[in-house]
């Protein structure tokens, strides 16, 4: 707040939250636990609400509107080393400077050195802080370092002096990108383990050696953090250690209420200890239910926690590319791959004409696709296998809402899904007028990643959700949740929202190699993250009640 208070000019009121925040840093005694804030050198009435409001809810809301009434990403450019609040305003009055970007593209352009007060040297030091920051505060796709994260933990459960072993943190959130690994154990010789851990073959820098606790940097660039943690706390340590900081606030709050104590050490009423060894007994003990990591994230009614859809509901996968147009496998090799998945059924997807870098196919292609799709069949049911191909495509939707395929090739097919692909940076107006076009064309089942966003890479394009949600009611038009990790698109707000809209969903893993059908449970999870059902997720459903939904 005092950056924000300073930007606006305010240097008086900026002075005094500055100076709180310096004494709140250094504070020996927790700030929760204080009976009286006023106490706090510099804290008066106001100040005092102000943080009387954050242990409260997590949240400040005269804070949440600075930020928004100020048309620079402050917190993103002092982040930069070298960079204060006067320099950043500065920045903006004389270069329109709001972001991070912009000031690396002013930099790279020399337009900074040639302000008063700046120079070359500043300039440089501004991209050297940049490339700092990139290099150091990236954060990691799930779906990226998930395998050999896995592959750690099967080290170390494997070691005999590990009793208990699980990760927390984002990564057991389930969030699409993880800031560092959270792994916690319950050991008798924690020196063991730890000497074994950072001396994993991954590891490329140690951070921190303890017996307690060590971090290490492992090859792919991400941090790993393992705590050992006394057997009797290890689900109180689990559920703090889980997070996320918001929902540890809620949770505490509620311990409060009735007068109890939470912490990572256990569940305590006055100096005794009443729960803390599993987290269903924490969370019991504070009057809930145990809550699955991915509803973790914020704000959540206790008495209707969501039965959320589970990896085994789901019956097969609708978004699948095959070697005609240019995957890697054949339909027979991902039928059989989706079989051994104990699938009921498989959708197959290719692209089609108008995306030439995929090798998307024309009607004639696809229509010869039908036969070798008929054949694949017949013989599963002479086999007598209760499975189904399925003669699909992602066709695209073009620039003016049209698909560029015709509707009498469309409507022969089993489904139809229906993609942007191109012309991304179209105005909210004609995107969203584009895909409600393509919505309610009668052919087209499912609209594929629906936001275009690629995570690290591009925003979402612009476009109206909520216009969006109301066509697709309308139109009983599926949306995709796309399990590839870079996009994981609906993502979980949108889920959430086409949930309550009672717009219905599919998982689909954008496989272009059987390999990648495994991806589906990053898109489960992202479901998860968005409260879903199983209800609310067609894939889940057997072949006769699928089939209904494409009509
Ligand atoms: P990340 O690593 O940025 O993806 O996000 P997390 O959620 O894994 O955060 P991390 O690694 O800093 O901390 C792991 C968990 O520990 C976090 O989710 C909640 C808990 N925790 C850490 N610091 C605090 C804190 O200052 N207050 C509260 N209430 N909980 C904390
Ligand atoms: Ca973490
Ligand atoms: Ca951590």
């Amino acid at each position: 707040m005092a950056n924000y208070l300073e930007m606006e000019d305010s240097s008086f009121r900026s002075k005094a939250y500055r100076k709180v925040a310096e004494v709140l840093e250094t504070l020996q005694e927790s700030v929760e636990d204080m009976k009286d804030l006023e106490k706090i050198p510099g804290v008066g009435k106001h100040i005092a609400s102000k943080i009387e409001e954050y242990l409260k809810t997590g949240f400040i809301r005269d804070y949440e509107k600075l930020k928004k009434e100020t048309p620079i990403k402050l917190e993103e450019i002092i982040a930069v080393e070298g960079m204060g609040v006067k320099k950043a305003k500065v920045l903006y009055d004389k270069l329109k400077i709001k972001n991070l970007k912009d000031l690396e593209k002013a930099a790279k352009k020399n337009k900074i050195a040639k302000l008063e007060g700046f120079g070359e040297k500043t300039e440089k030091n501004i991209l050297e802080g940049i490339a700092f920051l990139e290099r150091s505060s990236g954060r990691f796709l799930l779906g990226k370092i998930t395998p050999v994260v896995e592959d750690i933990l099967d080290k170390l459960s494997n070691l005999k002096e590990v009793e208990k072993i699980s990760t927390a943190g984002s990564f057991r959130r389930r969030k699409e990108t993880v800031g560092d690994v959270d792994i916690l154990i319950v050991s008798k010789k924690p020196e063991e383990v730890m000497t074994f851990f950072v001396s994993l073959p991954d590891v490329v820098k140690v951070w921190g050696h303890g017996t307690t606790k060590s971090s290490v940097r492992i090859k792919e660039g991400v941090d790993v953090d393992l705590r050992v943690v006394p057997a009797k706390s290890y689900g109180s340590a689990l559920q703090y250690f889980t997070g996320s900081k918001e929902h540890n606030i809620i949770t505490r709050r509620i311990a409060i209420g009735k007068e109890l104590k939470l912490n990572e050490y256990g569940v305590f009423r006055g100096a005794k200890m009443i729960a803390g060894k599993t987290e269903k007994e924490v969370y019991r003990a504070i009057g809930l239910d145990w809550i699955p990591p991915e509803l973790r994230e914020s704000e959540l009614d206790f008495k209707k926690i969501p039965k959320i859809i589970e990896l085994k509901d789901i019956k097969g996968d609708l978004h699948c590319h095959s070697k005609w147009n240019g995957g890697n496998d054949s339909i027979a090799v991902i039928a059989k791959k989706a079989m051994k998945m104990g699938y009921e059924y498989i959708g197959i997807s290719d692209h089609t004409q108008f995306l030439k870098i995929e090798h998307g196919l024309n009607e004639k292609q696809l229509l010869k696709q039908k036969k070798e799709i008929d054949k694949i069949n017949l013989k599963f049911k002479i086999e007598n296998l209760k499975f189904r191909v399925l003669w699909g495509c992602e066709a695209n939707i073009l620039t003016d809402g049209s698909i560029d395929v015709s509707d009498k090739v469309l409507e022969q097919m089993d489904y139809v899904i229906a993609g942007v692909h191109s012309a991304l940076k179209i105005d909210k107006e004609k995107m969203t007028q584009r895909i409600i076009m393509a919505m309610e064309n009668p052919n087209v089942d499912i609209i594929a990643h629906p936001s275009g966003r690629i995570l690290q890479q591009r925003d979402e394009y612009q476009f109206d959700f909520d216009k969006i949600l109301e066509t697709a009611k309308k139109t009983e038009t599926i949306l995709e949740i796309n399990s590839s990790p870079a996009r994981l698109d609906l993502k979980d707000s949108n889920i959430r929202k086409a949930k309550k809209a009672g717009v219905k969903m599919v998982i689909g893993t954008d496989a272009h190699q059987i390999s990648q059908l495994d991806l589906m449970n990053f898109g489960v999870s992202q479901a998860r993250r968005g409260w879903a059902e199983k209800e609310d997720i067609i894939n889940t459903q057997p072949l006769s009640i699928l089939l209904q939904s494409f009509k």
